[in-house]
């Protein structure tokens, strides 16, 4: 088998604890995890476990740092890690990893540490058989799954603990084992396969993870014939099912829904409301102190595209503001961050502004379906950071989710640069205000410790600007959806425009964009606060980079930069094929040495993609506006 490349944990990255005497304190599960942790890299670099006498303490106290958090402090020669609960006490660790000879340097008192929010998951659309279309991961660009195997539970759950450590060391604390498109396979998991959940949360709880189940909807429809959220006998089914899955698994986390989305089952079949959906499930996880994920993601896949009336970026506002207060407290609804679908750029949900009495989670594309699919560079955190700014800003987030980027593959990612965006995901579920570029030299840091600054510089040119890059020379202005119909890798301008799925861009002669005004188009802006809502409405407020998002407007409309809207698709697409080119050539650049044979060979291969793909999105983009508009590039550069 192919060596597993130990990602932002290798061996190294804990030698500063490794060469120290260590003392441990505490009990439990957790705090047996971080002695193992610590013996180990004792083991290697010399250090010891000690009760007495140590340069290290990590201990559970009495500490006042919340659920989870922990203070570091240093005193008379000695750093000690304080947790209120062994969970602080891993995290606290793993921090220490990051700080390496940093944490035993001068004194200071106790700096604590809390997560930003209280649940940081990852979302796994991982199938348990193989599906026909979708295959074993849906949207996975990283080989077969971490978890299963063409129709079973992986035998060799090695790679597993691997990855929960991983995970641990990022700040995630829950994972949903199973695609939110639940099959038929993937239904029994709640039911006789159950016995395959709980083998997994055996492997993940060691390191503070709690394990959460996609179900069906309709679920007890097999047995009872219906599944009406207001039918006493499916009230008492989901109970039913949900003791028995606390019997088998006591510190389950809870179920994730995808309901009426996509060919999903969900209550409209029975005239019921999400509220009336969600709280069935929330009923009988209730007692057992878990909670129900219920995806926001609602909207008409059946669209007439003749009808410019009907605006798929208004549905999951439009279905679910009028919800708000009638959630159980265990409700978490689920919403992705952009109106439409992860687009490479899109505004954030008016939705998470919209619903101050329900609990909300945003949800995150960390595998990179409209991003590159991981054979593309393109750094996330940026983007990421962006949204968590304007969505914090709107409402208190009870969680962030992921949809995992993580497969079989022995770099865990495809691109090995993808690694950055699942270690940046953890982080800024942690600690929503780090800045993308720290986040980034933090993952240099741990992965290739003693990193040369050569080696950290190249990594910044490459990666820092990479989402804008990718934007550059894929989505102007705003505008998404421009890919291949089914897989969504490369360009295809017109693939959607006359489909049922509600993503079009209206180009024509004159001009291209989707006019959501509350003037003239779909109402959209009006679904934000007003302060916002009148910036969007505007066409000369609009923020370029979403003006096509809101206004439908002549390709000669003059941006805040002075330029036309197809001088600004021309030049972008140009400069962003080109500054891939300089991405390639300087990770040529980089002596092999700094990263290993096979990680540099892996990035060189998928940079040659990216300079071809580029190129091909670029004369796409630039020949289809060209041909609309007949109007010539002003520097005369060559469009096909
Ligand atoms: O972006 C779309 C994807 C689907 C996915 C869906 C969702 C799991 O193309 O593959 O289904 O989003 O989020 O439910």
């Amino acid at each position: 088998m192919t060596d597993v490349h130990p990602a932002w944990l290798p061996p190294a990255a804990l030698r500063a604890i490794g060469s120290r005497r260590v003392s441990v304190r505490g009990d439990g599960l957790l705090v047996r995890t971080v002695i193992a942790e610590v013996a180990q890299a004792c083991g290697r670099y010399g250090g010891a476990v000690v009760s007495g006498g140590a340069d290290l303490v990590l201990a559970v106290s009495t500490v006042d740092c919340g659920p989870e958090g922990f203070a570091v402090s240093r005193d008379g020669g000695v750093t000690t890690v304080a947790a209120a609960d062994p969970a602080g006490l891993l995290y606290g660790l793993f921090h220490l990893a990051r700080l390496g000879e940093a944490a035993f340097g001068a004194p200071h008192p106790p700096r604590v540490h809390r997560p930003g929010h209280a649940r940081r998951m990852l979302d796994h659309w991982d199938n348990v058989a193989v599906h026909p279309v979708m295959g074993q991961v849906e949207r996975g660009y990283s080989g077969g799954s971490l978890l299963w195997h063409d129709g079973a539970l992986r035998e060799d759950l090695g790679r597993v603990t691997g990855y929960a450590r991983l995970l641990a060391a990022c700040g995630i604390n829950a994972v949903t084992v199973n695609n939110v498109n639940v099959h038929a396979t993937e239904a029994r998991l709640l039911t006789d396969r159950l016995g395959d959940v709980a083998t997994l949360a055996d492997v993940f709880r060691p390191y503070g993870i709690r394990v959460h189940l996609s179900v069906n909807f309709a679920a007890p429809r097999d047995d009872l014939g219906t599944a009406d959220p207001l039918d006493p006998r499916v009230r008492a089914w989901w109970a039913l099912a949900t003791d028995a899955v606390y019997a088998a698994i006591p510190d389950f986390g809870g179920y994730v829904v995808k309901a009426d989305s996509e060919g999903q089952p969900g209550p409209f079949a029975y005239g019921r409301t999400h509220a009336d959906g969600a709280n069935v499930l929330a009923a009988a996880l209730a007692p057992h102190g878990g909670v129900v994920h219920w995806r926001a993601f609602v909207y008409d896949h059946r669209q007439d595209w003749r009808d410019r009336r009907t605006d798929r970026a208004r549905a999951a506002h439009d279905h679910f503001v009028a919800l708000d207060g009638r959630f159980l407290d265990n409700v978490v609804l689920q919403v992705k961050h952009g109106p439409v679908d992860f687009q490479p750029r899109e505004p954030v949900s008016p939705l998470i502004a919209a619903v101050p009495a329900t609990d909300v989670a945003v949800e995150l594309q960390v595998t990179q379906e409209y991003t590159g699919q991981q054979r593309h560079v393109c750094y996330l955190a940026p983007m990421w950071s962006d949204v968590l700014r304007c969505a914090r800003g709107m409402a208190v987030l009870d969680g962030l989710v992921g949809v995992s980027n993580a497969g079989d593959d022995p770099f865990w990612t495809g691109h090995p640069l993808a690694q950055a965006n699942l270690y940046a995901f953890g982080r800024l579920a942690w600690a929503p205000d780090l800045d993308p570029v720290a986040i980034l030299d933090e993952w240099i840091g741990l992965t290739f410790p003693a990193a040369p600054d050569e080696l950290r510089e190249t990594l910044h040119a490459v990666m820092d600007d990479s989402w804008r890059t990718y934007e550059a020379y894929t989505a102007p202005l705003g505008v998404g959806f421009m890919v291949r119909p089914g897989h969504h890798y490369g360009p295809d301008v017109d693939g959607y425009e006359y489909t049922p799925w509600g993503t079009y861009h209206f180009a024509d002669r004159d001009g291209v964009g989707v006019d959501r005004t509350c003037a003239t188009g779909t109402g959209f802006a009006g679904q934000y606060p007003p302060a916002l809502a009148r910036v969007y409405e505007s066409v000369y407020d609009c923020p370029d980079e979403l003006l096509l998002f809101f206004h439908h407007v002549p390709y000669g409309h003059i941006l805040h930069d002075g330029g036309t809207v197809i001088q600004h698709i021309y030049d972008t697409h140009f400069a962003g094929a080109d500054a891939v080119v300089a991405m390639r050539d300087r990770w040529a650049r980089l002596p092999v040495s700094s990263v290993g044979p096979a990680f540099a060979a892996r990035v060189s291969a998928l940079l040659d993609e990216q300079v071809r793909s580029a190129a091909e999105w670029r004369d796409q983009i630039n020949a289809y506006f060209f041909r609309k508009s007949g109007v010539r590039d002003a520097h005369g550069r060559r469009i096909p």
